[in-house]
């Protein structure tokens, strides 16, 4: 805790305690972890891995977000830890350039600031705990897309929101890739969700009447898919429009074996939570400062780093033959 009054009281209380005999009150590193959206099952998986770190780490960890995708309450959950003067934060921004005036805040009074998921501005943080690299995600998923196709035709992107760091990036070499691999092929739209199924459900029953000859959707954000692959399937368009994307197993699971979604690509989401939370930790603790080559994350082992980019690794690509392998 950075707060001198929280502090101070703190240690008033820990004074108070060994005198009465009462247990003392926590005088751990807080960690507070902010979500895109809390109630996201991709953060909650991210939080399972947290939780596993911060206990091995013996560290606080404080997890809370907006309800739905929302820059605007994302800024006020980091005041409001600003003010109660946690020692670190690890953020999936939202909106890049948005949340990136807080944290500096949060810098200017010395608490440290790590990125996982969706980065901020590189001058609002230290680290960023980076998913894979975005050439990696928006190639495999535009290969994949290519190979169901026949590398021709039109498709179209649901994506998260429209000021979504990450997203905006794979977007970036998801066109990279269209334009000098697959020039047969079109992308006709590129419509947001607001990170939200249902949402992404009713974006996809429109793009599907407006553009008859759609051959696929590829969803770009978790609950984009079941809510893309639901719309398919209530259109009754199952295989005539394909379904792909980035996607928990367990919320596609039953689309995959009804033939409605070919395949999602995912990372494991728990290690992203558990390698964030060690990252931010030996931040805070001095442990990991700029220009560090290599990084060790408890049991998942060591890490290069790419510059301020601590990656986790190649995403996977979940099908028929192997999604009942996972539970996440
Ligand atoms: C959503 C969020 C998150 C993204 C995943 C794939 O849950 O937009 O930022 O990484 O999808």
């Amino acid at each position: 805790m950075k707060n001198p009054v929280i502090r101070l009281c703190a240690a008033l209380a820990a004074l108070a305690s060994v005198l009465s005999g009462a247990p003392a009150p926590s005088s751990k590193l807080v960690v507070a972890m902010l979500p895109k959206a809390k109630g996201n099952a991709y953060f909650l998986s991210c939080k399972a891995g947290a939780d596993k770190a911060a206990k091995e780490l013996g560290v606080e960890l404080l997890f809370d977000g907006p309800t739905d995708s929302n820059a605007a309450k994302q800024n006020e959950i980091v005041e409001n830890w600003i003010t109660l003067g946690v020692d670190v934060l690890a953020v999936a921004a939202e909106n890049k350039e948005g949340i990136s005036t807080a944290l500096r805040k949060a810098q200017k009074q010395g608490i440290k600031v790590v990125t996982y998921d969706a980065d901020s501005m590189p001058d609002a943080r230290s680290f960023f705990v980076n998913q894979a690299t975005p050439q990696g995600i928006a190639f495999g998923l535009m290969d994949e897309a290519a190979r169901l196709t026949n590398s021709e035709g039109e498709f179209a992107v649901i994506t998260a929101t429209l000021t979504a760091s990450n997203q905006r990036e794979w977007m970036k070499y998801i066109e990279v890739r269209l334009k000098e691999k697959y020039p047969k092929m079109k992308l006709v739209a590129t419509r947001p969700c607001d990170d939200l199924k249902d949402k992404a459900q009713s974006e996809a029953t429109a793009l599907m009447s407006a553009n008859p000859n759609l051959k696929l959707i590829m969803a770009i954000c978790s609950p984009g898919v079941p809510g893309t692959a639901e719309a398919v399937k209530q259109a009754g368009k199952v295989g005539k429009v394909k379904v792909i994307g980035l996607g928990l197993p367990s919320e596609n699971r039953r689309y995959v074996h009804d033939g409605v979604t070919d395949s999602v690509i995912l990372w494991k989401t728990e290690d992203l939570g558990y390698l964030t939370i060690f990252a931010a930790v030996a931040v805070a603790k001095g442990e990991l400062t700029s220009g560090a080559k290599s990084f060790k994350a408890g049991s998942l082992g060591t890490f290069a780093l790419e510059g301020d980019n601590i990656i986790l690794g190649k995403p996977f690509v979940f099908n028929k033959t192997n999604i009942d392998q996972f539970n996440f």
